[in-house]
């Protein structure tokens, strides 16, 4: 079997259990927005699990087909909205959706041939999500010490953090996994880990020093560090939502990261209604999600959000 799967936590968390049933697949990375070009490198005739992949929206119909000629057999499985409803209904791509975790949904999947650690794997990826607080979730940390899986998924999260573009580093991670083995039998894993909690700390300190007030967001700028975090900061000024914008001047562009602090509000929502008028785009989870938009619209957007926050609750 072929594995393509996200390179965070859940994805390799997903990709490890996969790998747990199949020792000698190999995996691979990806991005929602690569994944149309990732699958030209791969061989058609193999079977294929896509794990953690959104559909992006640019390019999904050219991804539903390109799976649905796939000579060997196609296994997607993905907790983002959206991704159901993106394949016919009668497709040979066996599809498993759900609003918990890929890796949880990659646990129940595989079922119950996996190995007792297998439960670990799948926690650490919720985790990563935060994607924890699910029944199967609580009920299987309860057969774990919480603390001690907690820092396990402290260690793989803070590393993924830190050496990002390292595919082949990520590829021995998802082995090291899947052969059962916690996170901290890797040096390399812990030394990393440490370096990202140095560097979260002033950085934390950075952006709850500098996140601006708009409306209901706090916002922060530029600040260099992990942007999903950078806008769980931003909302230290007691706002309900944090934003973290990266932004590009060559390209004329900002990333925002948000995090919604008060689970009320469906931002997912927020954002697909609101970016496509602005010629941005932006989605993701209710409470965990992003955009990309255009710098001279950068002002008029969070302007807009603010008016639908103002108009609307979940
Ligand atoms: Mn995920």
């Amino acid at each position: 079997m072929q594995i393509i799967a996200h390179e965070d936590a859940d994805g390799i968390c997903s990709a490890a259990l996969a790998r747990m049933t199949d020792p000698t697949s190999r995996v691979f990375f990806s991005r929602p927005c690569s994944l149309l070009h990732d699958l030209d490198q791969m061989d058609t005739r193999r079977d294929l699990a896509v794990l953690d992949l959104a559909l992006c929206e640019l390019v999904k119909e050219q991804i539903v087909s390109r799976l649905s000629r796939w000579g060997g057999k196609v296994l997607y499985i993905d907790h983002h909205p959206d991704t159901a409803t993106s394949f016919p209904r009668q497709s040979s791509v066996e599809i498993i959706v759900g609003d918990v975790s890929a890796s949880e949904l990659t646990f129940s999947h595989l079922g119950s041939g996996l190995r007792r650690e297998a439960e670990r794997v799948m926690l650490m990826g919720a985790i990563g999500d935060y994607a924890d607080l699910t029944p199967l979730c609580v009920d299987r940390l309860n057969r774990w010490d919480k603390r001690s899986l907690f820092l396990q998924a402290g260690f793989l999260c803070g590393a993924l953090e830190v050496t990002r573009p390292d595919h082949e580093f990520h590829r021995q991670i998802v082995d090291l996994l899947a052969s059962c083995r916690p996170p901290c039998e890797d040096n390399r894993i812990v030394a990393s880990a440490v370096r990202a909690s140095e560097l979260e700390e002033s950085f934390r300190q950075r952006v709850e020093k500098s996140a601006q007030k708009l409306g209901r967001i706090g916002v922060a700028y530029d600040l260099n560090g992990p942007a999903g975090k950078g806008a769980t900061y931003a909302a230290a000024t007691g706002v309900s939502i944090g934003a973290y914008v990266d932004k590009d001047m060559t390209r004329g562009l900002a990333d925002i990261s948000f995090r919604v602090i008060d689970r009320s509000v469906d931002m997912n929502r927020i954002l697909r209604t609101v970016a496509p008028k602005l010629g941005a785009s932006g989605g993701g989870h209710e409470e965990a999600c992003g955009a990309r938009v255009p710098l001279s619209k950068l002002d008029e957007f969070f302007d807009a959000i603010n008016d639908m926050l103002a108009s609307s609750t979940k």
